[in-house]
């Protein structure tokens, strides 16, 4: 049975070409490029283009983007089997961790891809990760869907979105997934890892679209003015900040630091912690320099990615979620997108 598939075009490197007499690279009209890949005939699904009216560099990707993609998936969800989002790899994980969690009780594939060098050029990279999204995406067994999660194909890997950070601006391989296994590997054989996927959820498929970006990101290094934290705590509208910290989830112990998280909580600020390091999880206690946040019962995020990280707190904080459900809420997982250690 032909599997049907709905390819959206966003926008990226994928789609782009260098201006006339430059060496800048712009979105380019996709329908003129999808001429480039003839192949996309000879696979055995039905392809749908949806192609976003002005492509963007995923650079320019905010809030109203999230919610037009989740318009589109929202609408066309009961008529297609699965779904691939082209989209420019320098945010694609932000896009496709806030898609995890604003696509709830999603049962379908719905599988993000891009390239690091145009359709057009000789070396591209771009034809096997869109063709081989395609065939992840129609990849059914007994008349369902084997992936029914949010998932990142590049570079014949196919990863959880919400674990995935870009790692490279110049390998054909831009992605890792530092604290989870990939999902699957494309060679002579196209192979899924069944132990790593989501299980069902029994929820009913909605797509949840509020979202409250009064969020920050503050990171520490040594040396840093610690009036700063102050500034960006007391000085602005912020609901909810993320601190990037050492380890496993360390931070500075001079009196000011200590005395404006701690206030911080008493005002109602949403502080959650997470490390600078590509690879582990917060730990607090551990050491002496995150007791504070164990006795201030601040939310921890383990082992999250900053982009599932950021994207979470955003769509939490759109539902009204305060305190300690927050906590709860952000240290549970939604979409496979955290491993809570306790
Ligand atoms: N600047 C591009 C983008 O994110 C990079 C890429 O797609 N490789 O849109």
């Amino acid at each position: 049975m032909k599997r049907k598939i709905l390819l959206i075009y966003t926008g990226g490197t994928i789609g782009m070409i260098k201006e006339y007499g430059s060496e800048t690279l712009k979105p380019f009209n996709f329908n003129a490029l999808i001429k480039h890949i003839p192949e996309i005939k000879l696979i055995d699904a039905e392809i749908d283009i949806h192609v976003f009216e002005n492509p963007i560099d995923s650079s320019d990707i905010d809030i109203s983007n999230w919610i037009f993609l989740g318009n589109i998936l929202e609408n066309s969800y009961n008529n297609y089997d699965g779904f691939v989002i082209l989209h420019g790899t320098d945010t694609m994980s932000y896009t496709a961790s806030m898609m995890s969690f604003m696509l709830q009780g999603l049962q379908k594939p719905v599988i993000f891809t891009g390239s690091q060098l145009p359709i057009g050029e000789l070396r591209t990279d771009a034809k096997e990760n869109l063709i081989t999204s395609i065939y992840y995406a129609a990849l059914y067994e007994k008349n369902s869907p084997i992936i029914k999660e949010v998932c990142i194909y590049f570079e014949y890997k196919l990863y959880r979105a919400n674990r995935t950070t870009k790692f490279s601006a110049e390998h054909f391989d831009a992605f890792i997934s530092p604290n989870y296994h990939i999902l699957g590997e494309s060679g002579v054989n196209l192979n899924v890892f069944k132990e790593y996927l989501l299980t069902l959820n029994s929820k009913k498929f909605i797509v949840d679209k509020n979202i409250n970006n009064k969020i920050d990101i503050y990171t520490f290094f040594p040396g840093k003015n610690s009036k700063l934290l102050n500034k960006i705590i007391f000085d602005s509208d912020v609901e909810g900040i993320i601190l990037r910290t050492y380890g496993s989830g360390n931070i500075p112990s001079d009196k000011e630091t200590l005395y404006t998280i701690s206030k911080a909580r008493e005002i109602g600020k949403e502080i959650v912690v997470i490390t600078q390091c590509i690879r582990g999880c917060v730990n607090f206690g551990k050491y002496y320099n995150s007791l504070i946040f164990k006795e201030l019962g601040v939310i921890s995020g383990y082992d999250i990615t900053i982009e599932a990280a950021t994207t979470k707190l955003m769509w939490l904080l759109g539902k009204d979620i305060r305190d300690k459900r927050l906590k709860n809420h952000f240290e549970n997982s939604y979409s496979g997108e955290i491993t809570n250690k306790k």
